[in-house]
């Protein structure tokens, strides 16, 4: 399916407020915003017309929209992100996805669940367990999907713990294809799939973006870089030292539809 849009918010400057379990240091502002204008810069390339949310001061990890929603070919779900400090960023990407396309619920307590735990495989749906979505919140979306006619299937991550989301060792390419790590590459609920496997030392890169055709990458992952490219993709590679530092990847500063 040919996307047409995407949503993004820039950094706020208290971006560096925000949650994190890593250690690569605190990030600078200015260089993540510079960041985040190349980012959009690619989208827009892509052929996405963008809607950006104003900055928002309340939530510093509010530049991450993937993890307010889902986003279907038929509208939107709304997250109920795992982490307190997240929820307020919620109401805000509602407000805007209201008016590109439909309602088609929203989690409910005690139901948790961060968008960057969906992956969409051509309209099949993987919904990860995890530090931020309980099984109650993927029971709850895998319900709603399958209602909708999507199949879902439920992987649980929590046992790999370099693992924030599901989509942080995992993506989907828009020919059916994932891109995973190894540590979820071999799990029998991703066995019809195609995989590109993750080289060691590269896992940050498994979080990447496919949009009409062309694969942006984290740069500085050679060996990602050339097995995609060996595979005939196009690879676009950003700068994402800034959003690393924050736990966040490619696929959490936008909400594609
Ligand atoms: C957080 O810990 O919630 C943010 N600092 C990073 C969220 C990254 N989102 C994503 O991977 N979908």
């Amino acid at each position: 399916m040919r996307l047409t849009r995407a949503l993004v918010r820039r950094p706020s400057p208290n971006f560096a407020e925000g949650l994190t379990r890593g250690d690569y240091g605190s990030p600078a502002y200015t260089l993540a915003k510079a960041q985040h204008e190349r980012y959009c810069e690619e989208l827009q390339r892509c052929g996405l017309r963008l809607t950006s949310l104003s900055v928002d001061t309340q939530h510093p990890d509010g530049t991450f929209v993937e993890d307010a929603a889902i986003v279907t070919g038929r509208g939107a779900i709304f997250a109920r992100p795992g982490a307190e400090s997240r929820r307020g960023e919620v109401e805000s990407v509602r407000e805007a996805l209201l008016d590109l396309v439909p309602a088609l619920g929203e989690i409910d307590a005690p139901g948790t669940v961060d968008g960057g735990d969906v992956c969409d495989v051509d309209d099949r749906f993987l919904i990860g367990i995890s530090a931020r979505t309980n099984e109650e919140g993927a029971r709850q979306l895998a319900a709603m999907l399958g209602n909708l006619g999507y199949e879902a299937s439920i992987l649980d991550v929590r046992g790999v713990p370099e693992l924030l989301h599901l989509k942080s060792g995992l993506s989907a390419l828009d020919d059916g294809r994932l891109v995973a790590i190894a540590a979820l590459a071999g799990r029998d609920e991703l066995r019809r799939y195609p995989i590109v496997r993750v080289p060691d030392g590269e896992s940050y890169a498994a979080n990447c973006v496919c949009v009409n055709g062309r694969v942006l990458i984290a740069r500085g992952f050679p060996l990602l870089e050339a097995a995609l490219v060996k595979l005939r993709y196009e690879v676009v590679t950003l700068e994402m030292s800034e959003f690393r530092k924050m736990d966040g990847g490619l696929s959490c500063l936008s909400l594609r539809l």
